[in-house]
């Protein structure tokens, strides 16, 4: 017999890493996995570029606008705010959140700047928790070789590899890392091994956990 606070839901995971790490076709695979099992599963991403914050986002990404470092920091945060509601509302329905990039890239691309990381943690406070990340872990090197990056803002070898030391300030014994070097299909099967556990869990009735757990 289970309590009313054991309710099924889905899982929130979290793909975290560099940019060009694979972050984007993995999570499009791992999407396809587990609807194949049949769980009730959406791709998410952040930035969301479709609301008036993202549009904000997307053109400093874009080097279109300017803006204060803490300014854009409070932003992207923003940007996972309102979609919290929803995002509650999706886990609760039983619908598993596959996400790229979540409040970890918002500590790790700001505090690469330079700003202090408990300032920048702050704003995520209250947030759903992941109940698993996924880290593709690739050298900065290597990843500026695969197809050159795209030209946006944060996209050039010395910052990113302050973004990785940053990343690994952050990662601690829950986050499940992976060698995003490996072939595709490897790195997807491993993916798939790590996540399994959790979207059972949630089903039994994990309950819901808030940042910074
Ligand atoms: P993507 O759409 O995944 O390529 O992400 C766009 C870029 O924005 C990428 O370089 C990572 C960075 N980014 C993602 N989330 C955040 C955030 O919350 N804060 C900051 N400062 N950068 C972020
Ligand atoms: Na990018
Ligand atoms: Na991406």
């Amino acid at each position: 017999l289970r309590a009313s606070s054991s309710e099924s839901r889905g899982a929130l995971i979290v793909l975290e890493g560099l940019d060009r790490s694979g972050k984007t076709s993995q999570s499009s695979r791992l999407l396809s996995y587990l609807e194949g099992l049949g769980h009730s599963t959406e791709l998410w991403r952040f930035p969301d570029r479709s609301t008036s914050v993202g549009q904000m986002i997307s053109a400093y990404l874009s080097n279109k606008s300017h803006l204060d470092d803490r300014t854009i920091h409070l932003l992207f945060s923003a940007n996972r705010w309102e979609k919290r509601s929803l995002m509650e509302t999706q886990l609760k329905n039983g619908t598993t959140l596959v996400v790229d990039r979540y409040s970890y890239s918002g500590v790790a691309f700001s505090s690469a700047k330079g700003l202090d990381i408990e300032w920048c943690k702050a704003p995520e406070v209250g947030l759903l928790a992941p109940d698993i990340v996924l880290y593709l872990d690739i050298p900065p090197e290597k990843a500026a070789e695969r197809g050159g990056y795209g030209g946006e803002r944060y996209e050039q070898l010395e910052f990113q590899k302050k973004v990785a030391k940053c990343y690994q300030a952050l990662c601690d014994s829950s986050w499940k890392v992976i060698d995003a070097c490996q072939p595709i299909e490897d790195i997807e099967k491993q993916l798939q091994d790590a996540v399994l556990d959790h979207v059972m869990a949630c089903e039994r009735g994990r309950p819901l956990s808030y940042l910074w757990p």
